[in-house]
């Protein structure tokens, strides 16, 4: 069977070094390699965290890649300061050196070259902002026929956002930060006419990281992969988390566990509701991950990580 192409733009949060751990387990993929957008990290460590890990699963002919976009609502310093913890844990630090090359391009260029390059339509596996791709459509708008579709996780369709009216004072809490950390990006790509597959926050709310999945992977005794899969869940397991990034990238390896429904969306790119993707019959035609076989999804993760 031929491979699928996929290239993958993350933002650099917990979760995306485990959608990425997960994304490297995958045999019927060819990955073309990882551009990381300085959203939900700091990018320095974020970027040489996914270079360590992507050694330590001796997958270093894959090349990194270091986007320089900006955002226009930074995340909060919070969440971005786990992109550190991961960047030290002690497994990932075994070697002297990194041997995954980081590029000398900027990430966005990387896409486009990655893009121009391909032999044929490649899947975008963007768990952070569209603001990379965006720009990269931006700097060569014919790169949008060389992507097969994007699957995404982002946005919050008929449930509330998670930028909390709290933390961002001012809004109206219908944002997903994906979306608000740069509304205008997601709406640029809505203009595209590429196929789009969302794995919005309705869908993860009824998937939890709970504290029996991340003992299993313990329990497992498979090292290092469960290993550090459960070490980086442990991490975040005080906090409401969720399969965010790692539910939308098993869609890759696993399409038939998930169902997926039509909507018609518009991105609001201002004012109290900015970075809500909302339903408007006759907006732009998206399909979002609707239902999923949770215990597959649980065994999938499991078994990829034994190792
Ligand atoms: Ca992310």
């Amino acid at each position: 069977m031929k491979k699928q192409l996929v290239l993958m733009d993350h933002d650099g949060g917990v979760d995306d070094y485990l959608a990425t751990m997960l994304l490297l387990t995958m045999e019927d993929i060819e990955l073309l390699g990882i551009v990381v957008t300085p959203a939900d990290c700091y990018i320095q460590s974020a970027v040489s965290a996914t270079r360590k890990i992507i050694d330590l699963m001796k997958f270093s002919h894959i090349s990194v890649a270091e986007s320089t976009v900006r955002g226009i609502n930074p995340f909060p310093r919070l969440y971005r300061r786990d992109s550190m913890i991961v960047d030290h844990l002690p497994i990932l630090n075994q070697q002297e050196n990194i041997i995954t090359t980081l590029v000398a391009e900027t990430g966005q260029d990387f896409m486009v070259r990655v893009l121009q390059e391909a032999p044929e339509p490649v899947t975008l596996m963007i768990t952070g902002p569209l603001t990379t791709i965006a720009t990269a459509l931006d700097q060569a708008p014919e790169i949008e026929t060389k992507i097969e579709k994007i699957i995404w996780m982002g946005g919050a369709l008929n449930v509330p956002g998670n930028v909390e009216k709290s933390i961002e004072l001012g809004q109206d809490g219908s944002a997903e930060w994906n979306v608000y950390w740069d509304a205008i990006s997601a709406a640029r790509v809505w203009k595209t006419q590429i196929e789009i597959i969302m794995c919005p926050l309705d869908l993860t709310n009824n998937v939890p990281v709970t504290s029996e999945l991340v003992q299993k992977m313990g329990k497992q005794r498979h090292y290092p992969i469960s290993d550090l899969a459960g070490q980086c869940y442990a991490l975040v397991i005080p906090q409401d988390y969720y399969f965010w990034d790692v539910l939308a990238t098993a869609y890759l390896g696993h399409p038939e566990f998930y169902q997926l429904q039509e909507w018609e969306t518009e991105i609001v790119t201002s004012g109290v509701s900015q970075g809500r993707t909302k339903v408007v019959s006759g907006g732009r035609k998206i399909y979002a991950m609707d239902q999923v076989d949770k215990k597959a999804f649980y065994d999938y993760i499991l078994q990829q990580w034994a190792r």
